[in-house]
């Protein structure tokens, strides 16, 4: 991999004002950027000790800050180069100036996830730690910062490790079969031989299928609440979160626009968006509401159809019944604390439904239901094999390269049972090395790098 060898600058702390504000420098330069940054020619840093020291402004002489000053000496440290840490007072302007005053002394703007690239270049991590840190940072619940720790920790490397020393295994045994033998490899040889592709292949396939539920903890589920007014989507928002977030009130159109919050069900981050409502709009703001709810509802990944089970469906009920025919949906029937309340007097109308239909009766004003509820919001996207511990594949990359390690053994496989061509045979599983090689950066491409890496912060 190619990694420039200048000297690279960027606010490691997020934008805003804050107690302290970080600032990082990785490359040769660092400690001389760091001396004049301090004015003081002879400092000799000890190495991962933090020293008080005054910031100096090299155009003005004029102090910026008193900052707590870090030198992490090559190769211990977090790229692997020469690394200064500045702990400054969390100013973004004063940060901004002691930026600027390091570029002026020959250092450049770190680019999105730069130092975490160095750091892989440099050997300190693989591609999988790395990007476990990003996942890590962006973490939305306890479950996906669980993941993201595990691998951070090189678990998921350390899976694939065994299966690559096999995959090797058996081409080099098949590469010096074919050396000495005349004609095809024998019967016993290639029976071995497929023993351990089926073994390798499924333990793959057992780490792939984990991802339905790796990729919900990551990116979570966009779920919408829909139907007319007054049904008590808001009613039912406020109780899937906690708390009193919309406003609830007995005037139809009262939510004129939508509002997003995102909540954790059973690890799963959930977005949840309460809508204004889809009905004839009264006015213009409630007709620019009626547009968003639309917009929303085509985005989400799940619908909450909420009715008034207090009450015999409307025709506004049946017109947002049918917009979501072949949607992943859940009827929400509300209200059931009222005497009024009936389920069975919409039967009919749920039953002629052409989509898979859960139908959930709940109040939003005693809780009835409310567990329910949350079950039914996950149930879609859970895959019933997998607990939510143990390692799991979160990352759609790791995901794809897995598949396609997959499809290459089983082309192997094929090839070798009806012993078409060694040459291709081993061209197959050479493949699967290297698709394997993709996942932990050994064997991934510059390009693929810089996009990998643009996804991470400034900073990181
Ligand atoms: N009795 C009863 N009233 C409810 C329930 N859910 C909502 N409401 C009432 O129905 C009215 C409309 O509720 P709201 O959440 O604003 O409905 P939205 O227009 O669909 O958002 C309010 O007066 C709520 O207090 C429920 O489960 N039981
Ligand atoms: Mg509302």
């Amino acid at each position: 991999m190619n990694v420039p060898n200048d000297t690279i600058v960027a606010v490691s702390t997020p934008p805003g004002r804050s107690g302290i504000g970080v600032i990082r420098l990785s490359g040769p330069a660092s400690q001389t950027i760091l001396r004049k940054l301090i004015a003081s020619e002879s400092f000799d840093p000890e190495p991962n000790l933090l020293t008080l020291k005054s910031l100096i402004d090299p155009t003005t002489g004029g102090t910026l800050d008193q900052a707590l000053v870090c030198y992490f000496k090559a190769p211990h440290s977090f790229t692997g180069e020469d690394v200064v840490e500045l702990h400054c007072h969390g100013s973004p302007i004063l940060l901004r100036a002691i930026v600027d005053a390091a570029l002026q002394l020959d250092a450049r703007m770190a680019d999105p996830g730069e130092f975490s690239l160095r750091a892989v270049a440099n050997g300190r991590m693989n591609l999988t730690e790395a990007e476990a840190i990003r996942d890590l940072i962006d973490a939305q619940t306890d479950s996906a910062l669980r993941q993201a720790t595990r691998q951070m920790k090189g678990e998921l490397s350390d899976r694939l490790q065994p299966v690559k020393d096999q995959l090797l295994q058996i081409i080099v045994r098949l590469e010096s079969s074919l050396e000495f033998v005349e004609d095809d490899l024998p019967h016993l040889e290639v029976a071995q031989v497929l023993r351990s592709l089926a073994e390798l292949r499924s333990s793959l396939e057992k780490l792939a299928s984990t991802f339905s539920r790796g990729k919900l903890l990551r990116d979570g589920i966009r779920v919408a609440l829909i139907g007319r007014p007054n049904t008590g989507k808001s009613s039912l928002f406020n109780m899937l979160l906690g708390h009193g977030r919309a406003i609830v009130t007995d005037f139809p159109g009262t939510t004129r626009d939508t509002i997003t919050e995102s909540i954790g069900l059973d690890g799963v981050p959930v977005v949840l968006t309460d809508t204004a409502g889809l009905r004839v709009a009264g006015d213009e703001i409630e007709s620019i509401g009626v547009d968003r709810t639309k917009r929303e509802a085509a985005d989400s990944d799940l619908l909450i159809v909420v009715i008034d089970g207090s009450e015999p469906l409307t025709e506004e009920d049946r017109g947002v019944l049918s917009e979501v025919t072949g949607r992943r949906h859940i009827i929400a029937v509300n209200k059931s604390d009222l005497p009024t309340f009936n389920l069975n007097r919409n039967e009919n109308a749920f039953s002629a439904l052409d989509t898979p239909t859960t139908i959930v009766t709940l109040s939003a004003v005693t809780e009835d239901g409310l567990h329910d509820l949350r079950a039914a919001i996950l149930r879609p996207f859970m895959n019933s094999n997998h607990s939510a511990e143990g390692l799991m594949i979160t990352n759609a990359r790791h995901h794809d390269l897995l598949l396609r390690t997959i499809d290459a053994i089983i082309s192997s496989e094929q090839l070798l049972q009806t012993r078409t061509s060694e040459e291709l045979i081993l061209v197959g599983l050479h493949n699967a090395l290297r698709y394997l090689g993709e996942i932990t950066g050994e064997t991934t491409s510059d390009e693929i790098l810089g996009k990998i890496f643009s996804t991470f912060c400034i900073g990181k």
